[in-house]
């Protein structure tokens, strides 16, 4: 049923697209375009003229690019005009991507070739194995059911994106489809040697990003999606939530317990119960009598608090929210006017229709009440959106019939203003991806906007490719189980290689009842995933650092105080996150794409370029086999060396995991302190793995850890270099603190070669220091 579009010729330019046609369907056509030298993009309308309509929008509909892409975050008028390259040329570079374009009556689709070596990474927030190769599956955001688990289909964030690495030549490419409804993918299930993605409605976009490295892809994707904002530098630290502590009294509990047990912790979460029956931005007065007062004997302990907020808003004529989208119209609606209704926590609930920027504008405000009593960071949940009462979907998989806003739903995008094009609204089902990013959207500029000198920090759990402008992302109801460890580190690497590099899972598990070692196995993963946060459901057994006493206690402790003392390390992994959508957490192929073993791990991360976390997630086991890749490697914990490009099986009691550091490298790190701002980091700790005749080379980045003037330029970078010689090492450091001063004295200088330490204190501020060890 699906023709594909051949024999092309070619029509002409309009604006800065190459439009194409074919006879055998005159009434369509393929458009492509030179973004930048490694960005295409082709579309496929099924329409015979180039006017920019029916995109993304229900049918019939009109709108212009990119004023109606949730995707992509900059425009085609920001990238450079295509007028210096000859039409010929152009045209050649296109060609190869106007192959594999099929359209069928209610469906468009795009077939790419697999190499023979490829495989196939990315795809967003997904169980199962970090390959995608041989799978299909549905792209389609749902609140699954209870333990997802390897077979579950899809899941609250979905990323239509995938990056290709073949790895006999290490070389990668990406494709996005700018497409937030439904997208089915195969890549290479029903034939091995194509990847294909099939969508409905009238348009499909595609972007093509070239490589050739994995680093390149991700630089590339998030110049076109947007990357994340620098976020405050607490919530790079250990959080602790529940479903749900329960009172003002409970929160002072756990915060003291927190500081009185030395575990390292910089926020408590409130979960839905603080609210008057599920209200949003309201108190349970009863539970919670003086939210103000709890805030600020939080912040003198150095907390921070952070408070739950869904979509749906509960149907009560005497609440205000309600009200005032009632008399706004701010809720969504049916196609004959009709208000959508659908159960959730508080009961029957309407849903904001956050594709509005008038609506976000007003969602946005809402949070000043609770920003004014002194909460920190907002966590948005259910935002698929999740609604329990509907069955919309008749898909012939459990996973799929899952509950949302029915698929005739209407997001009225066009009466977007100052843009605003006055156009038709669209349709759920060519939205819904898009809905919970825009949810995170509203709330971030939100806070933007009520706190302008701090950087917003906002947690979702829907998402699509994009949401790393807004949000971090957790994946939602995990289990307390050892496969939730494991099933943890492929998922999260895949969604890093989304874009989204702030990313974790909910430590100790959150439905069934965990146990001592495994919160602590859970904590050991955590203590180096971007997102650490401990979070239970309610009606299990706690969980939090303590609950299982000793020797569970301390060693949980111990990870989180590893996580401390590397926050120099994390914090300029963040930055690079920040400014060119490196993943934090990464995949042993990301820095060694030719190395077809790595490319196989999935049990084990990159933290930087520097870090291999190896998480153990068997019960009981006390050790467990490591690939390492080539070069030589350092053991974290007793410095001992080990020869890479090959398997080995490490020992792991309780209390450590095997992480190690890779020669040739320098680690920042400052003492443990129990919230991030505890103290400056003083000293500064500069370790140095070395080989034998290696030099490493690192730029630390430092800054204010949470307002905006990181953005005018306020940062600090300090490079550091070191050599080893015949007879003597050299450590060279040299400050740049012209925008922004870190408060620091001293450096400490360690250098691990040939079996030796060499040690030396550097006073700081000197600008150039050349050290002789
Ligand atoms: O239906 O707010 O994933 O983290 O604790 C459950 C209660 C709703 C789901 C979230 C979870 C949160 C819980 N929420």
């Amino acid at each position: 049923m699906f023709t594909e579009l051949s024999k092309l010729s070619f029509k002409g330019t309009f604006g800065r697209e190459y439009v194409w046609q074919t006879a055998k369907k005159p009434n369509c056509l393929l458009a492509g375009t030179i973004l930048g030298s490694q960005v295409l993009r082709v579309r496929l309308l099924r329409s015979s003229r180039l006017d920019n309509t029916r995109y993304q929008l229900a049918d019939g509909g009109a709108g212009t690019l990119p004023y109606h892409s949730w995707i992509v975050a900059k425009g085609d008028e920001q990238w450079h005009e295509t007028g210096q390259l000859e039409e010929a040329i152009v045209r050649s570079i296109l060609e190869p991507y106007l192959q594999g374009w099929a359209i069928a009556p209610d469906a468009l689709r795009l077939t790419r070739p697999l190499a023979s070596e490829e495989r196939v990474f990315g795809l967003g927030e997904r169980t199962g194995t970090m390959n995608k190769r041989g799978q299909a599956f549905p792209i389609w955001n749902i609140d699954p059911h209870k333990g997802h688990g390897p077979r579950t289909v899809t899941m609250y964030t979905s990323i239509p994106f995938y990056l290709g690495l073949t790895l006999n030549d290490g070389r990668a490419h990406g494709v996005l489809l700018d497409h937030t409804g439904r997208v089915d993918v195969d890549m290479g299930n029903s034939n091995g040697s194509a990847a294909s993605m099939t969508v409905q409605g009238d348009s499909l976009i595609a972007y093509f990003f070239t490589g050739p490295t994995p680093a390149d892809v991700l630089k590339q994707y998030t110049e076109l999606t947007g990357r994340m904002p620098m976020p405050p530098r607490w919530s790079m630290g250990h959080h602790q939530c529940r479903w749900s502590y329960l009172s003002q009294k409970q929160i002072h509990q756990i915060a003291t317990r927190m500081r009185e047990r030395n575990h390292p912790c910089d926020a408590i979460w409130l979960d839905i119960d603080y609210t008057d029956e599920y209200r949003n931005f309201t108190w349970n007065t009863s539970t919670f009598p003086d939210p103000e007062q709890m805030i600020s004997e939080l912040h003198a302990q150095g907390m921070h608090l952070v408070t739950i907020i869904d979509p749906g808003t509960k149907i009560d004529k005497h609440y205000a929210v309600y009200q005032q989208g009632i008399e706004h119209d701010y809720f969504c609606r049916f196609q004959n006017g009709e208000l959508f209704t659908g159960t959730v926590w508080p009961g029957a609930c309407v849903f904001p229709d956050y594709s509005q920027s008038r609506v976000r504008d007003w969602w946005g405000n809402l949070y000043q009440p609770l920003l004014q009593q002194g909460v920190d960071a907002m966590w948005n949940d259910m935002n698929e959106p999740a609604v329990t009462n509907l069955l919309v979907h008749d898909e012939p998989t459990a996973e799929t019939k899952t509950n949302t806003m029915s698929d005739d739903v209407l997001h009225q995008a066009g009466r977007e203003q100052p843009t605003g094009i006055d156009g038709p609204p669209t349709l759920h089902k060519f939205y819904h991806n898009a809905y919970g990013m825009e949810m995170a959207r509203a709330t971030y500029e939100g806070l933007l906007h009520l706190r302008p000198d701090s950087r917003p920090f906002v947690l979702t759990r829907s998402g699509t490719a994009g949401v790393q402008r807004y949000a971090a992302l957790w994946t939602g109801d995990n289990t307390s189980q050892w496969a939730d460890i494991l099933m943890a580190m492929p998922m999260c690497m895949n969604i890093g290689m989304s874009g989204v590099a702030f990313v974790g899972v909910d430590i100790g598990g959150f439905w069934g009842a965990s146990n001592g070692e495994l919160l602590v196995r859970f904590a050991q993963l955590g203590a180096l995933m971007p997102f650490c946060r401990n979070h239970n459901a309610m009606g299990n057994p706690d969980q939090e650092p303590w609950s299982f006493g000793e020797p569970f206690e301390s060693a949980y402790r111990s990870a989180i105080e590893t996580r401390y003392r590397l926050m120099p390390y994390l914090y300029t992994l963040f930055h690079e996150a920040a400014s060119s959508g490196a993943p934090i957490m990464r995949p042993l192929y990301y820095h060694y794409p030719q190395d077809e073993q790595a490319g196989g791990v999935e049990d084990a991360f990159l933290v930087g370029e520097s870090l291999l976390s190896a998480p153990i997630y068997e019960q009981g086991a006390t050790s467990r086999s490591v690939y390492l890749p080539a070069g030589i490697w350092f053991d974290y914990w007793t410095g001992d060396e080990y020869p890479g490009g090959g398997w080995n099986t490490f020992t792991a009691p309780l209390e450590r995991w095997p992480l190690f550091i890779r020669a040739n490298s320098i680690l920042p790190s400052g003492p443990v302190m129990q919230f991030v701002d505890q103290y400056p980091t003083e000293p500064l700790t500069l370790t140095c793995h070395m080989a034998t005749d290696g030099l490493a080379t690192y730029t630390l980045y430092e800054d204010d850890g949470n307002s905006l003037a990181y953005q005018q330029g306020a940062s600090a970078r300090t490079d550091i270099s070191c050599r080893v010689l015949k007879d003597f090492v050299t450590v060279e450091i040299e400050e740049h603190f012209d925008n922004y001063r870190p408060s620091r004295e001293e450096y400490e200088v360690i250098v691990h070669t040939g079996g030796r330490t060499l040690q030396k204190k550097v006073q700081a501020g000197q600008g150039k220091m050349v050290i002789r060890l």
